[in-house]
């Protein structure tokens, strides 16, 4: 029985040939790449857990050679992999096979940035964090923030959909984003760049690609809404005994906070501990089960201040906190939030990993923990929680001293089962790419995997974009 997350057979794409090189070379001068060691790192994904067989890596600076590759590659049935900065964790952004690769790492260009509206525009390669330096010199900031922001890139989140650690505060980028250029697997370009926040003329088609995760088209611009920089940024960090206690805390942050909380996230003290292992990070508050990050982000520091104090007050004295530190400067704000986003780093350190990205029913997102625990027994190394607590995402991750088939048969289906008792979804932000293409069922009914598959057909009829990725290898038509 072959494994839902293994590859299916090599689909009867064309292979690439010397007269395909040449006309890459005579569009993309010096910028086709066939060497082995500079292609080798576009087919490793960042996980190392993954690894395709592409022999040609191509890098186009425009829309125009994007769309000139995927004409050709259309009617040479010459399969392609779109690539971002390569930070995807669900194995959709390296090859399965000898999928050409297509990087948009030199199309890094800002086209435009109205400070009135706070509209960005700019091409898909931009870097995450560069256009938050970019931004933050002008008085505004990205709507999304990411642990990958130094290597990930805006075409790659709106792919990817991502989420993040600001998705509570100012909403996903099925929001925030105004417009797309795209290029479609004929080579149509297809320029939805509006830059507008309201636009009722028809089908609003730009949603359709953000999550698509390069199977529909490749992202080759982006227009989106930026919010201005706050002028006063702080950070808490605090200490539950139980998991119900920081739903309370949650509650009650929510209440007393409103408008400038900007993130709630947590880590268990499972986290905490490969966090001072692995990575020497001190944990600046005593040992606790359970650990919150909380962030607000208002226009006065005063009003703020007062705020936050009356909330750690209540928090305090109601025990629904045992402990807690307050920053307010820069270093300090870092070195907490660096606790919550560093927890991937770390957990690579730990061993193989199992890593499951759930959304749930927020009263529930713990609960699957302890049972993932008390299922597994020792048969696991270390089995972390963290995550999203307001977009109600669990990071559940298992991890082991080296890849364990039995490990991951007691895992799955367990995991996906207990999320879909629960109505749950497998992929809240990360997407299903290679790995989690085939469990999409138990969060999506089949007549809607079914449409997906008609969408997909009528878009890319040969297939092309990203074989093997988003959509399981079974369509149920
Ligand atoms: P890639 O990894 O290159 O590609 C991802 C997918 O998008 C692939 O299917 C690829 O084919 C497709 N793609 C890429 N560019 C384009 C394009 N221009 N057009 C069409 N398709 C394209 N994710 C979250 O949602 N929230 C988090 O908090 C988060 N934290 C992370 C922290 C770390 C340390 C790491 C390593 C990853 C994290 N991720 C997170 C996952 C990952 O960073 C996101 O999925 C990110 O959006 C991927 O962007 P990328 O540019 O690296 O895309
Ligand atoms: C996060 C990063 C990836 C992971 O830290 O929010 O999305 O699962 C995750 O470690
Ligand atoms: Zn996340």
């Amino acid at each position: 029985k072959v494994s839902p997350s293994a590859a299916p057979e090599r689909l009867p794409f064309c292979r690439v040939t010397e007269e395909d090189l040449a006309f890459f070379r005579k569009i993309l001068p010096g910028r086709t790449i066939v060497d082995p060691d500079l292609v080798e790192p576009s087919n490793v994904d960042w996980l190392k857990s993954v690894r395709g067989s592409s022999e040609v890596l191509l890098r186009p600076q425009t829309t125009e050679e994007v769309s000139q590759i995927l004409s050709y590659c259309n009617s040479r049935n010459l399969a392609v992999n779109p690539q971002g900065g390569n930070t995807g964790l669900v194995g959709g952004s390296v090859p399965v096979y000898d999928e050409i690769i297509l990087s948009t790492s030199l199309m890094n260009k800002i086209l435009n940035f109205d400070s009135i509206s706070g509209v960005l525009t700019c091409q898909a390669g931009c870097v995450l964090e560069n256009l938050s330096f970019y931004l933050e010199e002008r008085d505004y900031i990205m709507p999304l923030d990411l642990g990958a922001k130094g290597s990930c890139q805006i075409g790659g989140n709106v792919a990817t959909n991502a989420g993040g650690l600001r998705l509570l505060r100012y909403g996903s980028l099925h929001g925030t984003v105004l417009g797309l250029e795209l290029v479609l697997a004929d080579g149509q370009v297809l320029d939805c760049l509006s830059t507008l926040r309201k636009d009722n003329t028809g089908y609003d088609l730009k949603q359709l690609f953000i999550g698509s995760e390069g199977t529909l088209g490749v992202i080759t611009a982006v227009s989106i809404l930026c919010p201005r920089k706050p002028k006063s940024v702080n950070v808490v960090f605090l200490g539950c005994e139980t998991f119900e206690q920081l739903l309370k805390t949650f509650q009650l942050c929510k209440g007393m906070l409103g408008e400038i909380l900007s993130a709630f996230e947590f880590l268990d003290s499972e986290c905490m501990r490969l966090l001072n292992t692995h990575l020497k990070l001190p944990n600046p508050i005593s040992d606790c089960p359970f650990y919150i990050v909380i962030e607000t982000s208002g226009s006065d520091p005063t009003h703020d201040a007062q705020k936050l104090h009356n909330f750690l007050e209540d928090a305090m004295t109601s025990s629904l906190v045992s402990d807690g530190t307050v920053a307010t400067e820069e270093a300090k704000i870092k070195a907490l939030w660096s606790l919550r986003e560093r927890v991937t780093e770390a957990l690579t350190h730990d061993g193989f990993t199992y890593k499951y990205d759930i959304s749930l029913p927020v009263e529930r997102i713990y609960q699957l923990v302890t049972d993932m625990r008390k299922h597994l027994g020792n048969q696991a190394k270390s089995v972390v929680g963290y995550g999203h607590v307001g977009d109600g995402n669990l990071h559940l991750n298992v991890t082991s001293p080296s890849k364990d088939p039995a490990l991951l048969a007691a895992i799955e289906p367990f995991v996906y089962e207990w999320t879909a008792s629960c109505r749950g979804s497998i992929s809240a932000e990360h997407g299903l790419g290679l790995k989690k293409r085939n469990y999409i069922y138990y969060s999506k009914q089949s007549q809607a995997v079914a449409l997906m598959g008609n969408i997909k057909a009528m878009l890319d009829p040969k297939g092309i974009l990203n074989p093997y990725k988003t959509l399981p290898d079974n369509l149920k038509q």
